[in-house]
């Protein structure tokens, strides 16, 4: 078994994403198969609950009132539609449920229904996760005790970067929250985007600051840019695939344990490039039509996918 490190230096992070591809993806299937079942894939849906009208100005998202994307504000959604939802993603094979709402932070009375929205969920007997901004040591203890799972807040990028794509918050509130929600014993779920105009050495130093966390997030979300027209991203430069095979393949070198997840941006990705993927050590996907506002492949074309490549949806975890 590899030793799990949080110590990784920036010129170790650099050294690995810089080796030849066939040697990258060699390491990288090794600890994958050395910690997970290589032919299962956890499968998360996601829903947006509230969508829209968001005040932060992050320049690849849809959702903030900085940019015009054509997007009609909605308020937060009522728990039967919630709950709803989760029964079709659990009836469809989902193990986990993530819900997303377009906040800089929730207020009481919103977090106090989505509480509700969480005991549903966990009631339902699927994992839960929820993404809503920054939360207060209170706010994090409440949704744990309400059986939340997991917490997604993702750094996104460089430290140096960020400010370049966002500017209503810093890379230090995004760590703040991330120490919060990991302080309440809640399972951090924190990834990045790639596509977003940054150089390799700012996907290096995004890997190494999620690898030296006190401790590895549980699951780690790698997505594509998503260009949405009205956004200042809308004309970046797409990635080259290869490259974003490199940033799984060293995601999974560095944090074994970690469910990597090929997130964002998959209906832009052929299947051959997400076959590369799963092999370089992404275990995870979401799964449904629809990310939180922009589309997802379809279910069918997912389980023939997974089916072709002799994958499959992993069983739900037994309960704690
Ligand atoms: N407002 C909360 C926040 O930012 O933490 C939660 C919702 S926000 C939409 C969740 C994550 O979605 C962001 O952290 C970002 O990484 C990702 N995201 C948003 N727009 C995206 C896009 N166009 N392409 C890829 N990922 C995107
Ligand atoms: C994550 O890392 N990606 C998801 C989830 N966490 C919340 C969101 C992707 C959003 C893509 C753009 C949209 O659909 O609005
Ligand atoms: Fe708001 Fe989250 Fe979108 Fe940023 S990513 S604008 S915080 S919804």
């Amino acid at each position: 078994m590899d030793m799990i490190r949080t110590d990784w230096t920036v010129a170790q992070v650099a050294e690995l994403f810089r080796l030849p591809l066939h040697e990258l993806l060699f390491r990288a299937h090794s600890v994958h198969r050395a910690h997970f079942d290589p032919a299962e894939v956890q499968i998360s849906t996601l829903m947006s609950i509230k969508t829209g009208g968001c005040p932060e100005d992050c320049g690849y998202c849809p959702q903030s009132v900085h940019f015009n994307t054509g997007l009609t504000p909605e308020a937060l959604v009522p728990l039967a539609a919630v709950v709803d939802a989760a029964r079709a993603a659990r009836d469809r094979g989902a193990t986990r449920f993530c819900m997303g709402a377009a906040y800089r932070n929730p207020k009481p009375g919103q977090l106090a229904k989505i509480t509700d929205m969480v005991r549903a969920v966990h009631d339902l007997g699927l994992e839960t996760c929820a993404t809503l901004g920054m939360l207060t040591r209170e706010q994090a203890e409440s949704l744990r005790d309400a059986g939340l799972d997991y917490y997604n807040h993702n750094l996104d990028t460089s430290e140096a970067f960020y400010p370049q794509v966002i500017t209503t918050r810093t890379y230090a509130d995004r760590l703040d929250t991330l120490k919060t929600v990991r302080d309440a014993g809640l399972k951090v779920c924190c990834g990045g985007i790639i596509g977003l105009g940054e150089g390799d050495q700012d996907r290096i130093e995004l890997l190494h600051t999620l690898a030296t966390l006190p401790e590895h997030p549980e699951s780690v979300p790698v997505n594509q840019l998503v260009q949405v027209e009205g956004t200042p991203l809308e004309r970046e430069k797409s990635v080259d695939p290869l490259t974003f095979v490199r940033v799984i393949a060293v995601a999974r070198i560095l944090m074994p344990r970690s469910r990597v997840r090929l997130s964002a941006g998959r209906t832009d990705m052929s299947d051959e490039l997400q076959a590369l993927c799963f092999f370089a050590g992404a275990n995870s996907i979401f799964y449904g039509e629809q990310l939180l506002t922009t589309p997802n492949p379809a279910t069918d074309r997912d389980l023939e996918l997974l089916a072709r490549l002799g994958l499959r949806p992993a069983a739900p975890p037994l309960p704690a």
